[in-house]
């Protein structure tokens, strides 16, 4: 698909390839990464990335437009039918703008925002003092229940009173839980509070019916394109009739600027893919596979964070090993097996160290792979995380890995790629 490229930039296109082969040989269990079909990719890599089409369809300030206006009206048309909302903003390039045009939409600065702190499940964006969201708008944190490690409801109803917040934030990159939008939005009305629902990570499983929606219930949903959702990276916002001019304005001209209308294309074909009965067959596979691989690593000995997962991903607390998270990632990476060190509520270590892992199936079953390997997965990481610093053994997974991601390729067109890029 890319050999053609070579001849024009071999160096840029030299790592581009290596890239794409590291993808191939290792296992990519990052919750939050995922492969995007060759459809997707391609409609990236078109010529709507020249066009300027600044504002929306049928009211933009720039002629020429009359192609990019139907590829964007189909995006939104798309969103909309997938999630069953009134309205659905394509342009944000990010998770991130999503959340930041929420928060100018409805907010003034000094506002309070009700968000979930970032060391317990919680995202720079919902109000970290390193991000510009906690440094415009105050914030106040509920946690998860020290026993339980779910949602402590009854903090942040306690929170909401005494607070009196004007935005409560709910949805997670790293809770594995199914989450009660419903009782968040009762908490908000008895506060008079908007709430905001960031599902990100579990858009696939919202979109398939495997995990319950806030379409209908938060009055904003924001959500990244590319994670279970599988789409091209950027941003989405869905809300009622009622709130469209105030997101639109929000995103633009508030936030941003030329939307990319080249990856607004590819939402379009993602979220068409989305629309497939395979589709929903993937994202239920998502809910088994991470269930088994929570299962298998349970008998294995390790703790689960909130005891298991309701969703793609889990988080294993490594304080029982005796590692950290930076060590279990490290080791895990030169077996071939990529995840990331995360915190675990309450963590006692810094976020450069952690005393955990987040561990996601949506790229693993995107490939293929089922309940039978991701009890080899779970052993293999189990293996690396008993011995961090025995390098035969890691070599033994690196060998077990290399098997199982050939027996699985990432794209039917990877060999011809492979030859292509050997030649440069
Ligand atoms: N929150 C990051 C993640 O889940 O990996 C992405 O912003």
């Amino acid at each position: 698909m890319w050999s053609r490229l070579f001849e024009t930039d071999p160096e840029v296109f030299r790592w581009i390839y290596r890239e794409i082969q590291r993808q191939h040989e290792t296992l990519e269990l990052i919750a939050s990464e995922n492969f995007a079909s060759p459809a997707v990719l391609l409609a990236m890599g078109t010529p709507l990335s020249n066009k300027y089409a600044e504002g929306y369809p049928h009211r933009r300030y720039y002629g020429g437009c009359q192609y990019v206006d139907e590829v964007e009206d189909l995006a939104r048309e798309r969103a909309k039918q997938l999630f069953g909302a009134e309205h659905a903003n394509v342009q944000p390039h990010a998770g991130t703008q999503a959340n930041q045009a929420v928060y100018a939409a409805v907010l003034q600065p000094g506002d309070t925002i009700l968000s979930m702190e970032l060391s317990h499940g919680g995202h720079l964006s919902h109000g970290s003092p390193v991000s510009q969201v906690g440094k415009l708008y105050r914030i106040v944190y509920y946690h998860v229940h020290p026993e339980t490690e779910q949602i402590d409801f009854d903090e942040v109803r306690r929170l909401a009173l005494e607070h009196r917040p004007r935005l409560i934030v709910t949805g997670y990159s790293a809770y594995p839980r199914t989450i009660d939008f419903q009782r968040f939005r009762e908490i908000a009305d008895e506060v008079g509070a908007y709430l905001m629902a960031d599902i990100a990570h579990i858009a696939g499983l919202v979109a398939a019916g495997e995990h319950p929606s806030p379409v209908g219930i938060a009055d904003f949903v924001t959500t990244t394109t590319h994670k279970t959702l599988r789409g091209p990276r950027g941003g989405l916002i869905l809300t009622q009739a009622k709130y469209a001019k105030k997101i639109d304005k929000a995103v633009f001209p508030g936030l941003q600027g030329g939307p990319l209308m080249h990856v607004i294309a590819a939402k379009a074909v993602a979220f068409a893919e989305a629309l497939t009965p395979e589709f929903k067959a993937y994202q239920h596979q998502i809910v088994l596979n991470a269930r088994a691989l929570a299962q298998r690593l349970q008998e294995r000995g390790l703790r689960l964070v909130a005891g298991g997962t309701d969703n793609h991903l889990m988080l294993v607390d490594l304080r029982p090993l005796g590692i950290t998270g930076k060590v279990a990632e490290e080791a895990l990476e030169r077996a071939g097996i990529t995840v990331n060190k995360n915190t675990i509520p309450f963590d006692p270590e810094k976020p450069t160290v952690t005393s955990g892992i987040r561990i996601g199936v949506p790229a693993v079953t995107t490939r293929g792979m089922k309940e039978p390997e991701m009890t080899l997965i779970a052993d293999l990481i189990t293996e690396v995380l008993e011995a961090p610093d025995d390098e035969a053994r890691i070599q033994r997974v690196r060998e077990a890995v290399r098997d199982l991601t050939e027996r699985f390729p990432l794209y039917p067109d990877y060999r011809s790629w492979m030859e292509a890029a050997q030649k440069t």
